[in-house]
């Protein structure tokens, strides 16, 4: 396979108007538009996916920001150990430990493009290193931070529609 396979948008994915927002156990808690987002650092960097239901996307390229590089614009509260990344489509969340969601990048761009709204736009997550295909968040509208690991859905919703 070459590219990353085409899934249906869901009806709740609303991409108009996009900001990202920051909050939970942050200081400043905040909303990060396009232009917002435009004026951090990018990181550029290539990387397979793989899905759990057997089909691999190879050398895809994305582009983006480093949610550590966000999160220092929230002052994260001291007990903050994990957040919640909540997606558009309904329930979808999925949980992380902190230290390794700052390392993810929120993706902007795929292969140089604006990240197109089937794969996600106008941000994704995509985590570094080794992980599930689920915590890949497509259409991302919020971080929430929090000191203990929150109840997530991503894994279930996913594994769901693996036979
Ligand atoms: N918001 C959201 N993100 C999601 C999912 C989802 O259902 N909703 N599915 C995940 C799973 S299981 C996979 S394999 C990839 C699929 O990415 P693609 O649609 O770009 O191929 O998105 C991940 N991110
Ligand atoms: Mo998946």
């Amino acid at each position: 396979m070459d590219g990353l396979p085409e899934h249906d948008v869901p009806d709740e994915v609303e991409t108009d108007d996009w900001a990202l927002a920051v909050r939970g156990s942050v200081g400043q808690p905040r909303t990060f538009d396009a232009a917002d987002l435009a004026d951090l650092p990018m990181e550029t960097f290539s990387e397979d996916f793989d899905c759990e239901a057997g089909w691999v996307a190879e050398g895809l390229s994305w582009r983006g920001v480093r949610v550590g590089d966000l999160l220092d614009h929230v002052e994260p509260s001291p007990e903050s150990r994990f957040a919640l990344v909540h997606a558009m489509d309904g329930d979808y969340a999925c949980a992380f430990p902190l230290d390794r969601l700052e390392s993810a990048v929120l993706a902007l761009e795929l292969d140089g493009e604006p990240l197109p709204t089937v794969h996600g736009g106008p941000a994704r997550l995509i985590p570094t290193g080794d992980g599930d295909c689920w915590e890949s968040v497509k259409w991302v509208a919020a971080i929430e931070l929090a000191a203990d690991r929150p109840e997530d859905t991503a894994r279930e919703i996913a594994l769901g529609r693996v036979e």
